[in-house]
């Protein structure tokens, strides 16, 4: 029987396990990447590990906290980029660019492993890479030269099949996908590419299909490395990077789903969910406040050509705010070279920093109940920093046909010819930016005074008693939890951070914990289903720790967020019956006598002491989970000479 493209990888990387799906394997991993909200735990955690040198080719980048209001976030980049010149790590300066797309251009090998502490890592599938986003803690595991633990996934063949048809484009694909799969009960899969359509589809393309992958919860999605690949990397002069990989004629595969290209139609994910996916048609019409192309989803050197071939000798509607943040230094130098970045400037767009910028919440937020359209991967309710405002995740296409005509257009009815975008046979090379680590570890690590220790937690207690100190519904995503926005520059700081623990939701969250606290109660949170969707931040997890909380009790458990409950000591159980659910109040207290025997068996039985009744959960944790969970998280793990 022949391998798919999983089996190839993960066999070559296996350490511990068996490679069916459902099982728990370990495997090696070559490389890993940061992001600096993420990144500053990441290291602190790597430093409390007492190594010298990462045993991984690691890239820190900056790319989120760029705002720099206030001296934490720059205080956190000398601190990144000091800590990686000791230890050996790459560091990606502030203006070089978004994290995915700069490791697609410059890093990137087909056939290896990557751990990034963001959500969007899987991006570099489009390159044949199996890579996966986690917590900064597993990150800090995989760099001192720890294996990576994931479930065997079951692995869905996606073949797209034929060819997009103009003013269509890899956008739409990838929300026809999550039409298909939605955000939801894809946890345990990976979507593996194929089909005859492979050949029209470039490695920028690529990316913006795996990037989406992250939206539906899947453990990764990834692309043959193939002679479209091959272009790329010459392009990149980086040839010798490339080698083909693709699975065999025969593989096996656990389903398979076929896309016809030629039917895709420009889409639209409609708020406040990626998967609320219509045809731009369905709400064409719309009145348009403001357009934003950027975001390590559409912001490559195609996209944004795209968008300056658009827009050249035209001028964006006077009622809508128009910006472009192109996605790597690369991109940007390239397009002011060739006149592009005039075109963009004289058609009246805003020119925004090469970041995450507003797809994270950092600036751009809408104005009051505007509509926004955007090309980025989440429309969250409220990430835009717009409470009541209304995001659409489009094409740069639908995009830029919105900026001109004010309202939601089909870009096939703007009357103008489709804007073919030939990708430049060199792309323009300069690393000065992507700095080497210092060759000696003689260096003085920079610490302001924005920069923590990272919390420990303790083992778990014997028995637990704990109150529900939250009850929330379905798809709780972590910019529920811990958002991000004007509070991301305190991810170094969980003290501080740790008072805005649901604070969308609910402000008085962090102070019920406290009050808990006094009285000697752990906290609990109660949740519906995909509790946990969206980024991999960790603060997600370590916050509520730090507040005490200590039980999650949910329907169902997003995959990367299950992982950072796991590292934090906090225990997730998942309901049995939706009736139980339905019963909790804000406010029981709760009781699981003697926790260590309880979960070892698959059913535990949580006492409801207020309203005097029992009910059964399950406890889906493998045998290490359950260790590192009861010892208080993996640093406790660690420390106890465990791995
Ligand atoms: C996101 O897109 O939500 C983020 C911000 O990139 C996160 C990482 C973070 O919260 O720092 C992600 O996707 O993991
Ligand atoms: Fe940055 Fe947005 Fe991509 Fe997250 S999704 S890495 S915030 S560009």
């Amino acid at each position: 029987m022949g391998k798919n493209l999983v089996e190839k990888i993960i066999g070559k990387h296996l350490l511990v396990g068996e490679m069916t799906a459902g099982q728990e394997v370990a495997i090696r991993i070559d490389q890993t990447l940061t992001q600096d909200a993420t990144g500053t735990m990441a290291y602190l955690q790597f430093e409390a590990m007492g190594l010298s040198r990462v045993k991984t080719l690691s890239v820190s980048y900056v790319d989120h906290n760029t705002l720099q209001d206030g001296f934490e976030n720059a205080d956190d980049h000398r601190y990144l980029q000091t800590v990686a010149a000791k230890h050996g790590i790459k560091y990606s300066k502030a203006g070089n660019g978004i994290c995915h797309q700069v490791h697609l251009e410059r890093i990137s090998r087909p056939g290896a492993t990557l751990l990034g502490s963001d959500s969007h890592t899987p991006t570099l599938g489009a390159v044949g890479m199996l890579a996966m986003g986690v917590g900064g803690l597993d990150v800090a595991v995989a760099m001192a030269g720890g294996p990576f633990y994931l479930t065997y996934p079951r692995v869905i063949r996606v073949n797209l099949e034929g060819k997009l048809r103009p003013w269509c484009s890899a956008k739409d694909i990838v929300l026809e996908m999550l039409k298909i799969f939605t955000t939801k009960g894809n946890v345990g899969t990976l979507i593996e590419y194929g089909g005859s359509g492979l050949e029209t589809l470039t490695v920028p393309e690529r990316s913006t299909i795996t990037n989406m992958g992250a939206e539906m919860g899947v453990t990764t999605s990834i692309f043959p490395s193939d002679e479209m690949t091959l272009t790329f990397f010459k392009a990149q002069a980086r040839e010798d990077d490339w080698h083909e990989l693709k699975p065999d004629e025969d593989a096996r595969y656990d389903k398979t789903v076929t896309i016809d290209l030629g039917a895709i139609q420009p889409n639209v994910a409609c708020p406040h969910s990626p998967d609320k996916v219509k045809r731009i048609r369905e709400i064409e019409g719309l009145e348009v406040n403001q357009v934003l192309v950027g975001s390590c989803t559409n912001s490559s050197y195609r996209d944004v050509m795209l968008v300056a071939a658009m827009l050249k000798g035209r001028h964006v509607h006077p009622n809508v705010s128009f910006g472009v943040a192109p996605g790597s230094r690369q991109v940007l130098a390239m397009i002011a070279k060739n006149g592009a970045l005039r075109d963009l400037v004289a058609a009246g767009a805003r020119i925004l920093e090469t970041a995450c910028g507003f797809c994270v919440g950092c600036g751009q937020a809408p104005q009051s109940k505007a509509v926004s359209l955007r090309t980025n991967n989440r429309n969250f309710e409220g990430r835009s920093g717009t409470k009541d405002a209304a995001v659409y995740l489009v094409s740069p296409e639908t995009a830029v046909a919105a900026a001109l005509t004010g309202k939601v257009t089909d870009p096939r009815d703007l009357g103008f010819v489709y804007p073919q975008i030939v990708l430049p046979e060199v792309y323009y090379i300069d690393d000065s930016m992507l700095l080497e680590p210092a060759a000696d570890t003689a260096i003085s690590v920079y610490r302001g005074p924005n920069i923590g220790e990272p919390p420990h937690n303790k083992a778990m207690p014997k028995t637990l008693t704990a109150k529900v100190t939250i009850k929330v519904g379905d798809k709780i995503t972590t910019d529920h939890i811990m958002p991000a926005g004007p509070f991301l520059k305190y991810r170094s700081n969980v003290p501080k951070y740790s008072k805005y623990v649901f604070h969308p939701v609910d402000p008085g969250f962090s102070e019920k914990c406290e009050r808990n606290k006094r009285d000697g109660f752990n906290s609990v949170i109660v949740a519906g289903l995909s509790y946990g969707q969206g980024s991999s931040r960790e603060h997600a997890a370590l916050c509520p720790m730090y507040l005490g909380v200590r039980l999650l009790l949910a329907k169902s458990v997003e995959r990367i967020h299950a992982a950072n409950l796991v590292n934090f000591g906090i225990l997730q159980l998942t309901f049995i019956s939706d009736a139980d659910y339905d019963r909790l109040q804000d406010g029981d207290e709760l009781e699981i006598e003697n926790v260590y025997q309880a979960v070892e068996n698959k059913q535990v039985t949580v006492k409801n002491k207020t309203q005097g009744y029992s009910f059964h959960t399950q406890c889906s944790l493998t045998q290490r989970q359950k260790e590192i969970m009861l010892s208080g998280g993996l640093l406790n793990y660690a420390a106890n000479g465990k791995r």
